[in-house]
């Protein structure tokens, strides 16, 4: 699994406190924290009270950078000079691996999304919805991850680099939808081949629930054996990674040995 971490992001109490007080040592020690647990990406958010986000999202990315020299970063913004602002960011600290978070798929936000990630050479995730608004059935998810994916072909964005999110919704709230979802994940790994990425912002899932870790895992492994191959997560939660890990042996996608969760880990520290 592709996991990106999920942790800097303005929505939590520190990080927000971070961001107000201009305080650098939350956000780097987060930065670290997660990349030992084995993040592939640390997603980047200013949060939605944030009065300056393109400010915001720039000394974050400055904070990352001063924690690790070279951290794949993933910018969270729906706003189009925000996005720019901190691949710019990135670009000028030196961050190679980039990742933008997100484009929906009203043609202009594609046109300037993908224009962005050709220019950047970042992967885009690419969230299920458009002008009508949040997806409420399965048709109408697969309908836009289709036209995501021609989009990028017209782009020259190879298809490793498109991450389609279905998005994920919380279960208190949402019930039905789930079910919805983990057949859109299962539709999309036929739109291509190769196929693209296929991601969710998995705490949505729990969201206010009593047991969200529990929810969260589990919604977790039912997507893994969709197809689900990245998620946007709390990557410092162990049960969570080895429940992630342990559904990929059982599906054979990782390599069995009696040490496979600690071989696993191992391999992603050394990233
Ligand atoms: N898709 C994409 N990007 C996303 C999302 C998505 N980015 C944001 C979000 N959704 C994923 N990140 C989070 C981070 C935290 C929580 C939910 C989603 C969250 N956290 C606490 C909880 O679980 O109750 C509450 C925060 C707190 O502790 O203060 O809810 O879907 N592409």
């Amino acid at each position: 699994m592709i996991a990106i971490g999920e942790r800097i992001n303005g929505m939590f109490t520190d990080i927000k406190r971070a961001i107000e007080e201009g305080d650098k040592e939350p956000v780097k020690k987060w930065a670290v924290r997660q990349i030992e647990a084995g993040a592939d990406y640390l997603d980047v958010n200013a949060g939605a009270a944030s009065k300056k986000p393109s400010e915001t999202i720039k000394w974050l990315v400055e904070c990352i950078k001063e924690a690790l020299p070279d951290a794949p970063i993933a910018i969270d913004s729906p706003r189009a000079e925000v996005m720019k602002a901190g691949l710019e960011a990135c670009r000028e600290n030196g961050i190679k691996k980039m990742l933008i978070n997100s484009t929906t798929g009203q043609r202009e936000k594609l046109e300037y999304n993908f224009g962005l990630a050709r220019e950047f050479g970042a992967a885009v995730i690419c969230l299920t919805m458009d002008q009508r608004g949040i997806p409420k059935d399965v048709d109408y998810r697969v309908e836009v991850a289709a036209t995501h994916v021609a989009t990028a072909m017209e782009y020259d964005i190879p298809v490793e680099n498109i991450f389609l999110d279905p998005i994920a919704m919380p279960v208190k709230h949402a019930q039905d939808q789930i079910k919805h979802i983990m057949e859109a994940i299962r539709q999309f790994t036929l739109i291509c081949s190769p196929q693209p990425h296929i991601v969710v912002g998995l705490s949505n899932v729990g969201q206010g629930t009593t047991q969200k870790e529990l929810v969260n895992r589990t919604f977790l492994v039912l997507g893994i054996m969709n197809g689900l191959d990245a998620a946007i997560v709390d990557v410092c939660d162990a049960e969570l990674m080895n429940a992630a890990i342990t559904a990929e042996l059982l599906l054979n996608k990782q390599v069995y040995s009696d040490d496979f969760i600690k071989a696993y880990m191992s391999r992603a520290r050394c990233i």
